[in-house]
């Protein structure tokens, strides 16, 4: 196991958004305690609880890379918005957690959209993930300087250095682009993102990171969150996942966010259209 001797930030939810933005661009992550409550993370819990039950752990892709990425000992499920209203209001809306990302997505687009919602349940054993970056998802996007992507863990259960807390290489947001995976660290720059349940940890996706091992013998419950510029393609398709009915049900940001709107850039293009128009039209 590798030892931690790096810290993250640790701020409140209530904490100002400015702090908050200081110590990602100090960090590269920070710890948001309460940013669900009691009761919305443990709606959360309740509506996915049957899903978490029905997964079988292990990666769904077939492919090597993925399946040792993923983990065999992790169950990880998407579609959230789909499965869970509850998410969609606590964590999709989130207001910290994109107020955040208005300020780091916005300079680099005329809006952002849900990249994927995951439940990542690490389970007893399972070692700790490779180190990688999110942003690498896009290869081609990556630039230094800009932010494409960003994303957040939330504790559904407590996050433990035993139990596989979040690791991160602070500071390493400011290192060169480039793919990572696995990357060398030296302890003093290794954090743990240790917290609370009901905490989220917020990061950039340029973050060198990965989910810890987990050597105890209980779960640890993780729910990521991430969005990605609107002009990038998201790793999950979800208005192929969250029905039109379902979608109308939703308050308007919600949808746009899950793919029921058009993206129109600065400079006068619009896509994701349907039949010309934004794709919101279709709620009138
Ligand atoms: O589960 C975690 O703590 C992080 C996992 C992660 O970074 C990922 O799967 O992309």
């Amino acid at each position: 196991m590798m030892r931690a001797v790096a810290e993250l930030q640790v701020l409140d939810r209530d904490a100002p958004l400015a702090d908050i933005l200081a110590a990602l661009d100090a960090d590269g992550g920070v710890v948001v305690r309460d940013l669900l409550s009691d009761d919305a993370r443990r709606a959360i819990v309740d509506e996915l609880a049957a899903d978490l039950e029905a997964t079988a752990p292990g990666s769904k892709s077939g492919m090597d890379l993925w399946e040792t990425f993923h983990g065999r000992n992790t169950v990880r499920f998407c579609g959230l918005a789909a499965r869970s209203r509850a998410f969609v209001d606590h964590a999709l809306l989130n207001p910290v957690f994109t107020a955040v990302t208005d300020e780091l997505l916005l300079a680099n687009g005329a809006d952002y959209w849900l990249n994927t919602g995951q439940v990542m349940a690490i389970g007893p054993g399972e070692p700790a993930q490779y180190l990688h970056r999110d942003e690498n998802n896009w290869p081609e996007a990556v630039a230094e300087g800009r932010e494409i992507t960003v994303s957040c863990i939330f504790a559904l259960s407590d996050f433990t250095v035993g139990n596989g807390a979040t690791v991160v290489v602070v500071g390493s947001q400011r290192r060169p682009p480039g793919l990572v995976r696995g990357a060398e660290t030296s302890p003093d720059e290794v954090a743990h993102a240790a917290m609370p349940a009901g905490s989220g940890m917020i990061y950039t996706g340029k973050v060198i990171h990965g989910a810890g091992g987990n050597n105890s013998d209980g779960w640890r419950y993780g729910m990521h969150v991430s969005f990605v510029v609107g002009w990038l393609r998201p790793e999950e398709a979800s208005p192929l996942v969250v029905d039109r009915v379902t979608a109308a049900s939703l308050p308007e940001r919600a949808r746009q966010l899950l793919g029921w709107g058009s993206y129109h850039s600065e400079g006068g293009g619009r896509t994701w259209l349907v039949d010309f128009e934004d794709a919101s039209r279709l709620f009138d």
